[in-house]
């Protein structure tokens, strides 16, 4: 008997159900904000098409190229956000300060921090990109949102989720119940439930690292890497290398076959707390993983800046747990 066909609006609805103190601005929140998904999903699949590809020779605040669908992204979120009025302020990979919601909008009490498109040097190669997203509640008195209302520790996040455009186009989100994964039917322009409550395994057969800064590793990640390349059948080594290059791709096969990925503080950390490893890091403990800056908890990182940069570990319980015991040895 095939599993019954539920839409992601509707599980949204299911889930504030189980918050009676909800007001919905959550859930309607949310249904804004797939609705910006599905539109970068259509460009993202019509971008060799229609000549979109290339730079737009800007630079976003990290100095790196802005590729047009970048900014398509960053637009087609903000302009399904600014105006819903469940947000007081906005930040964005591709913003160097917070978003402000335009003063004749309704404003609300969320915050949303958001990587519009992860991973925009594979855009031209075709290979799979994504979008991240974080919401918090605003801590700050007064309607307008304030930087404090974005540096907060991700275990007090509401909501965290992804978007992957890969073979098939999925959103995997967690409001702190579980994850859940949906899957686009291009069909009909609705995600449907393909994944319900997605577990990790407590130990995978693969890693995932950028191989070619190997020379700069901390001990010990150079330590545990070599570990996992030794043969010993009985727990399981060699592990398989793979790393795709775009976070969202890596995490996503990390969450659902187990292993781990990594991206260390050496040379120098690249991946961003609040739009990258926090939801990331939430997304993988509501899923019975772990995610770790090898020293410490993802979630409870408190941010001194919008744009900071952590080191990120994450995936299978034993696994982390294993790289944590190379990284602090004495
Ligand atoms: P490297 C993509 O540019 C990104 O920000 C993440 O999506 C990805 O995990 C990382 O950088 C890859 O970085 O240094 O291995 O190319």
């Amino acid at each position: 008997m095939s599993a019954p066909i539920v839409t992601i609006q509707r599980h949204i609805a299911e889930e504030q159900s189980l918050h009676p103190e909800a007001t919905g601005s959550f859930t309607a929140l949310l249904w804004d904000l797939i609705l910006a998904v599905k539109m970068i999903a259509r460009e993202v699949r019509r971008a060799g098409l229609i000549d979109i590809l290339g730079l737009t020779g800007d630079q976003n605040v990290h100095g790196e190229q802005v590729q047009k669908l970048d900014e398509y992204a960053q637009d087609r979120i903000f302009k399904a956000m600014d105006h819903g009025g469940h947000l007081c302020c906005m930040a964005s990979e591709e913003r160097p300060e917070i978003i402000p919601i335009p003063k004749q909008f309704k404003h609300g009490k969320y915050v949303l921090m958001y990587d519009p498109l992860d991973g925009s040097s594979n855009i031209d190669v075709n290979i799979s990109i994504g979008t991240i997203f974080s919401v918090h509640r605003k801590v700050t008195p007064g309607e307008d949102g304030r930087l404090e209302d974005c540096l907060q520790p991700g275990h007090r996040q509401v909501a965290a989720g992804y978007v992957i455009y890969g073979s098939s186009v999925m959103l995997v989100y967690t409001t702190g119940n579980g994850v859940s994964g949906f899957t686009l039917d291009p069909t009909v322009g609705e995600f449907l439930l393909s994944h319900r409550n997605i577990r990790t395994p407590k130990r995978g057969k693969s890693y995932s690292i950028n191989e070619g800064y190997s020379r700069s590793w901390d001990e010990g990640t150079r330590k545990y890497v070599d570990y996992l390349k030794d043969k010993d059948p009985d727990t399981g080594r060699p592990y398989s290398l793979r790393y795709v290059g775009t976070l969202v791709a890596d995490f996503h096969r990390t969450l659902i076959n187990g292993g781990i990925f990594l991206y260390p503080a050496v040379p120098k950390p690249k991946l961003r707390l609040l739009y990258e490893a926090a939801p990331m890091a939430f997304i993988a403990e509501q899923a019975g993983g772990i995610a770790t800056t090898g020293t410490g908890r993802i979630l409870d990182v408190e941010p001194v800046e919008l744009h900071q940069k952590v080191p990120f570990i994450v995936g299978s319980e034993e696994d982390v747990r294993e790289y944590e015991s190379f990284v602090n040895r004495k």
